[in-house]
C-alpha cells in the first residue's frame, strides 16, 4: 500500500446555519464531491483508507491556547443566535454545534496521516478534511479555519519523530497567515505560500503576505511568500514558481517531510481564486514535490469551492501520489509578465538567505522581450470559466488523459551478459525480440554498424520500444554494447517518429554525437550532458556540462526512479563552481528566446530605460 486516504464522514456535519454570502461556499458537499470523484475513478479503492479520530486537547495545545480551545468547545451547546454572534467576532468564520467535533477530526486526520507516513505504513497520503486550517491562529478562528491542521501536524512530526526540517507547501489561493505566524521564527519549518494578493487588495489584506515577509530572527528565510498580483494565473505561472523559487530552496533545505496545505481554490473555475490552472497542473505540482524528502508527502485539504474543479484536482493529485504517470498539460508554457515580476520579487527578498538564489544564473531580460501571439494577458481576459477550459480540451488531450496506465512499469532489454548494472527487483526482463525482417529493415539504415550481436540487441530494443508505443510498458532500460549506441539511438528516434510521435526528448549522458541526418524540425530536442563545455548548436540541440558523477551510479539511480522509487536525497547543498555557473548562464541567455519557461526575471521599468 502506497497512499493513505484519511477521512471521516462526520466532517460533513458542519454547515452554515444563517445567511452569509462570504461563508456559504464552505459547504459539506465539498467533501462528498471530492470523495465521489475518487470513488468513481477507482482511486479510493487503490488507497489505504483510514478513518479519522478526533485529536486530543493536548494535541490542539501544540498550537492553540487552552482558552481558545475552551471557547471552541463551548460552541457545542450554543444556539443559532449565540453561534452567529460569536462568529462575528472573527473574520470570515461560522460556528455550528458540530464545529468542535469536525475540527478535532480534521486535526486528527492530519496527525494520523503523518503517523502513517513517518512509520512507513505508506509512502504518502491525503487527508480530506473540513473545516480547513491554514488561516487559524493561536487564539483565533479565521477564514473558515478553526484549528490549524497542518501547523499542528508539523509540530507533531517534530515532537514525536524528532524531525528537524519540514517543508510546508501551501498552494491554496489564500495566504495561510496562520501557519506563517506560528512558525515565523522557526528555522525547522520552511513555509512556502503563493496567494492571490493584488498588491494587498485581496483578502486577508495583509502587508505580511507580500514577498518581503521572510520570517523573524532565526526564522529569517524560512517564510517564503509569492504574491500573485493579477488573477488568471495558469499552468505556466505555477510551474515557473515551482521551478524558479520553491524547488531551488527546497533542495537546499533538504526536508525530511513535505506537508501540503492542499487548497484547490487555486484551480480554474474557483470563484475565490479566479485563476486558470487546470486540474492536471496539480498532478505536476505533486510530481515535482515527490523528488523531495524521499517522497514523504502528507497533503491536507484546505480550500476549493468549485465542486467539479475541486473533485478533478483532488483526483489528479491522488493519482500522482499513487504513482500514475502525469497527464499532459494544457496551454503554452509561457509565464505571464505579472507572474515573472512576482517571482523576481521573491527571489530578491530571499536571495540573502539562500545560496541557490545568490548564484543568480538568471540573466536579466532586456526590454525587447515580447510575448508570443496567442497568449491573452490575464488582465484583459474575462474571468476564465471551468466550462471553457473543459471545452478547450482537444480530442487528443482527452485521449491522452483517458489512456490507461500501462500494465508493466519498467522493462529491461539486456544485451550485455552480466552487465554491471545491478537491476533493482521488480523490473520485467525482456526476452522477446522484434520480428527478424523488421529488425533488419531498421538496421539497413546503418548497415555497417549492426552485425550479429548488435542485431540481436536491436531486435530486443525494438520489441521494448514497441511495448512502450503500444501502451503496454511505461518505461524501459536497454543495456547495450557501447559500439552500437549511437546507431541504436538513431533507430529508436526514427522508429518513434514513424510511429507518429510529435515530440521526443533525447537526453544523452556522456560523449554521444547527435545523429547527423536528424531533421531539425523541432520534433526532437537533443540534450547532451557531456564534458565541461556548454553549447547551443540550435534551439533543439544543446550540450551542458556533466557533473562529477559516475555513469554507472547514475544508471542504477535511473532504474530505481523509473520503477517509481523516490530519488535519494542530494545531501548537503553544494554551490556550483564558477565554471558551471558561467556555462549555465550562457545556455540560459541563448535558449531563453525560444524556451519561455527559462525566463525568471522580468524587465524592470525604471527611470533610465536602456537606449537601443
Ligand atoms: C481555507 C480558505 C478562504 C476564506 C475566504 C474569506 N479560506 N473571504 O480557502
Ligand atoms: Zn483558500
Amino acid at each position: 500500500m502506497g497512499t493513505a486516504l484519511v477521512y471521516h464522514e462526520d466532517m460533513t456535519a458542519t454547515r452554515l446555519l444563517w445567511d452569509d454570502p462570504e461563508c456559504e461556499i464552505e459547504c459539506p458537499e465539498r467533501l462528498t464531491a471530492a470523495l465521489d470523484g475518487l470513488r468513481q475513478r477507482g482511486l479510493q479503492q487503490r488507497c489505504l483508507c483510514l478513518t479519522a479520530c478526533e485529536a486530543s486537547e493536548e494535541e490542539l495545545g501544540m498550537v492553540h491556547s487552552p482558552e481558545y480551545v475552551a471557547l471552541v468547545r463551548r460552541t457545542q451547546t450554543l444556539d443559532k443566535e449565540e453561534l452567529q454572534a460569536l462568529s462575528k467576532q472573527f473574520d470570515a468564520v461560522y460556528f455550528h454545534p458540530n464545529t468542535f467535533h469536525c475540527a478535532r477530526l480534521a486535526v486528527g486526520a492530519a496527525l494520523q496521516l503523518v503517523d502513517a507516513v513517518l512509520t512507513g505504513a505508506v509512502h504518502n497520503g491525503l487527508a480530506l478534511v473540513r473545516p480547513p486550517g491554514h488561516h487559524s491562529q493561536k487564539e483565533a478562528a479565521n477564514g473558515f479555519c478553526v484549528f490549524n491542521n497542518v501547523a499542528i501536524a508539523a509540530k507533531h512530526a517534530k515532537q514525536k519523530y524528532g524531525l528537524q526540517r519540514i517543508l510546508i507547501v501551501d498552494w491554496d489561493i489564500h495566504h495561510g497567515q496562520g501557519i506563517q505566524y506560528i512558525f515565523d521564527d522557526d528555522p525547522s519549518v520552511l513555509y512556502f505560500s503563493w496567494h492571490r494578493y493584488e498588491h494587498g487588495r485581496f483578502w486577508p489584506f495583509l502587508q505580511e503576505s507580500d514577498a518581503h515577509a521572510v520570517g523573524q530572527g532565526q526564522g529569517q528565510g524560512f517564510t517564503v511568500n509569492l504574491p500573485w498580483n493579477q488573477v488568471g494565473m495558469g499552468n505556466a505561472d505555477y510551474l515557473a514558481a515551482f521551478l524558479h523559487v520553491l524547488l531551488p530552496l527546497a533542495f537546499e533545505f533538504d526536508p525530511e517531510l513535505v506537508l501540503v496545505s492542499a487548497g484547490f481554490d487555486s484551480a480554474i473555475g474557483d470563484p475565490e481564486g479566479r485563476m486558470r490552472a487546470t486540474p492536471e497542473c496539480f498532478a505536476h505540482l505533486t510530481q515535482l514535490l515527490q523528488v523531495l524528502a524521499g517522497g514523504r508527502i502528507c497533503a491536507v485539504l484546505e480550500g476549493g469551492y468549485h465542486l467539479e474543479s475541486l473533485a478533478q484536482s483532488v483526483c489528479k493529485m491522488v493519482q500522482t501520489l499513487l504513482g500514475d504517470p502525469t497527464p499532459p498539460l494544457l496551454g503554452l508554457m509561457v509565464p505571464c509578465q505579472s507572474a515573472l515580476e512576482s517571482i523576481q520579487s521573491v527571489q530578491t527578498a530571499q536571495a540573502p538567505h539562500w545560496t541557490s538564489l545568490q548564484q543568480n544564473v538568471a540573466p536579466i531580460l532586456g526590454p525587447s522581450t515580447h510575448f508570443p501571439e496567442g497568449r491573452s494577458l490575464p488582465l484583459l481576459a474575462e474571468s476564465p470559466t471551468y466550462e471553457a477550459a473543459e471545452a478547450a480540451l482537444s480530442p487528443l488531450q482527452g485521449e491522452l488523459c483517458l489512456r490507461p496506465t500501462p500494465p508493466i512499469c519498467t522493462a529491461v532489454a539486456l544485451a550485455v551478459p552480466g552487465a554491471a548494472l545491478a537491476l533493482p527487483p521488480g523490473v520485467l526482463l525482456q526476452e522477446e525480440s522484434a520480428l527478424r525482417e523488421e529488425t533488419e529493415a531498421w538496421a539497413r539504415l546503418h548497415k555497417s554498424l549492426f552485425q550479429d550481436e548488435s542485431l540481436v540487441t536491436l531486435g530486443k530494443i525494438l520489441c521494448l520500444l514497441g511495448g512502450i508505443l503500444d501502451g503496454q510498458v511505461r518505461n524501459g532500460i536497454a543495456v547495450t554494447a557501447a559500439l552500437a549506441t549511437a546507431a541504436t539511438v538513431e533507430v529508436i528516434i526514427q522508429r518513434c517518429l514513424s510511429h507518429g510521435a510529435q515530440r521526443l526528448l533525447c537526453v544523452a549522458l556522456g560523449q554521444l554525437d547527435r545523429p547527423l541526418d536528424l531533421a531539425d524540425d523541432g520534433r526532437v530536442l537533443w540534450l547532451n550532458i557531456r564534458g565541461k563545455e556548454a553549447a547551443v548548436e540550435s534551439m533543439f540541440h544543446i550540450s551542458t556540462p556533466l557533473p562529477q558523477e559516475s555513469i554507472l551510479q547514475l544508471a542504477r539511480t535511473l532504474a530505481q526512479v523509473l520503477l517509481g522509487e523516490a530519488p535519494p536525497s542530494l545531501g548537503p547543498f553544494l554551490m556550483a563552481s564558477p565554471e558551471e555557473i558561467r556555462a549555465l548562464r550562457l545556455l540560459k541567455t541563448q535558449l531563453e528566446p525560444r524556451w519561455k519557461l527559462l525566463q525568471v526575471a522580468a524587465p524592470r521599468p525604471g527611470p533610465c530605460s536602456p537606449i537601443a
